[in-house]
């Protein structure tokens, strides 16, 4: 059920220089940009050039809260890689599948991700410590 590797997150203290350290080292351009109050990030989108929102993004992810999933890993882990996002054609059947074959997903119902997508996510004690994040984009 996964079409695509959708996003990398990165766990940033600070978005702005976040930003510019990858769009003047790497040439990656911002693609979009949002605050998601829910899950307490303030959040850019960066494509390689020319992609056009197909390709893969990496996905800066700056803390709203200390008490949020950013800001507490930045606290116990640092900056750094945070995130792997499958993007997946339907949430709900995937998380059902994924429960079935005994995997904790932090969510019983999917929750609003970047720019209206729904999300999930499988918890990194069960994904071989990676916190994978399934993600259906909205209907265009
Ligand atoms: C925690 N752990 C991780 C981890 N976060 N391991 C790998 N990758 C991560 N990102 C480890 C942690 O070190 C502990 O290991 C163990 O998991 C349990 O941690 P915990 O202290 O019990 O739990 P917390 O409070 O650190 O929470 C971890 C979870 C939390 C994953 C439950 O971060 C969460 O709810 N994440 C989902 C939401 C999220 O990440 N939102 C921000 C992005 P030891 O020490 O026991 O070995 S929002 C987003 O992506 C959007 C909007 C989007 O893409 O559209």
């Amino acid at each position: 059920f996964v079409t695509a590797i959708d996003h990398v997150g990165i766990a940033v203290p600070d978005l702005d220089a976040a930003i510019a350290f990858h769009t003047e080292h790497f040439g990656l351009e911002v693609a979009h940009e949002e605050v998601n109050e829910e899950q307490g990030v303030r959040e850019t989108m960066l494509r390689a050039p020319g992609t056009a929102g197909t390709e893969t993004a990496i996905q800066l992810l700056a803390p709203l809260r200390d008490d949020s999933a950013i800001g507490k890993f930045l606290a116990k882990s640092g900056p750094g890689l945070q995130q792997l996002a499958y993007r997946v054609s339907d949430v709900d059947a995937a998380a059902a599948a994924l429960r079935a074959q005994g995997l904790r997903l932090l969510y019983d119902e999917a929750k609003r991700g970047t720019s209206n997508s729904r999300v999930n996510f499988v918890h990194p004690k069960d994904a071989g410590g990676v916190l994978v994040e399934l993600v259906e984009p909205a209907k265009s």
